[in-house]
């Protein structure tokens, strides 16, 4: 059994339920959902043109091989997604393989641990939530640890309960 971290994000649509149809949709095949953190309300990163987004890690366990997890989140991704999606343009929902056990995976398409992980306060907040101890596999610092030192500055607060 492994155990990995899952970024989920979104800013189209009604964010929540998509989030939460996300995560159904784990759960459905395979993925026990054994930590999940609070929602959050991130500035874009990469293009600032486009609404806010709603952003969330998972911390699940899978007896999934690292490329069944990845292809099983590009499969939910069009599952609850719908429109077609530009580079780091507004999509339905994103779902990120963040980290696999403590693997490091360098193939074309298929990076763990996720490539700009520690650029993104996004991602750190909430990762910073399950697991601020937990050593990245390369940076050789926690997540605590690269939550202080990252100089990305966007806003992530957290959102209001519904
Ligand atoms: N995802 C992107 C591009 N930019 N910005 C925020 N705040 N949150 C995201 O999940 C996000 C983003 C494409 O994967
Ligand atoms: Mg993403
Ligand atoms: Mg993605």
């Amino acid at each position: 059994m492994a155990e990995a971290f899952l970024g989920l994000g979104g800013n189209v649509g009604c964010v929540r339920a998509n989030l939460e149809a996300a995560r159904q949709s784990l759960a459905a095949r395979g993925v026990d959902i054994r930590g999940l953190s609070s929602l959050y309300r991130t500035e874009p990163w990469g293009r600032a043109d486009q609404p806010e987004f709603l952003n969330q890690v998972l911390r699940v366990e899978t007896e999934l091989a690292p490329r069944e997890l990845l292809e099983l989140c590009q499969q939910v991704e069009r599952d609850v997604g719908r429109g077609s999606r530009d580079r780091w343009g507004p999509r339905e929902v994103d779902v990120d393989l963040l980290l696999y056990d403590d693997e490091v995976i360098q193939e074309a398409d298929l990076q763990v641990p996720h490539p700009r992980l520690a650029q993104r306060r996004f991602v750190l907040v909430p990762l910073a939530e399950l697991a601020p101890a937990r050593r990245h596999p390369t940076e050789g610092r926690t997540v605590a640890e690269l939550l202080e030192e990252v100089t990305d500055e966007r806003g992530v607060e957290r959102a209001r309960e519904i």
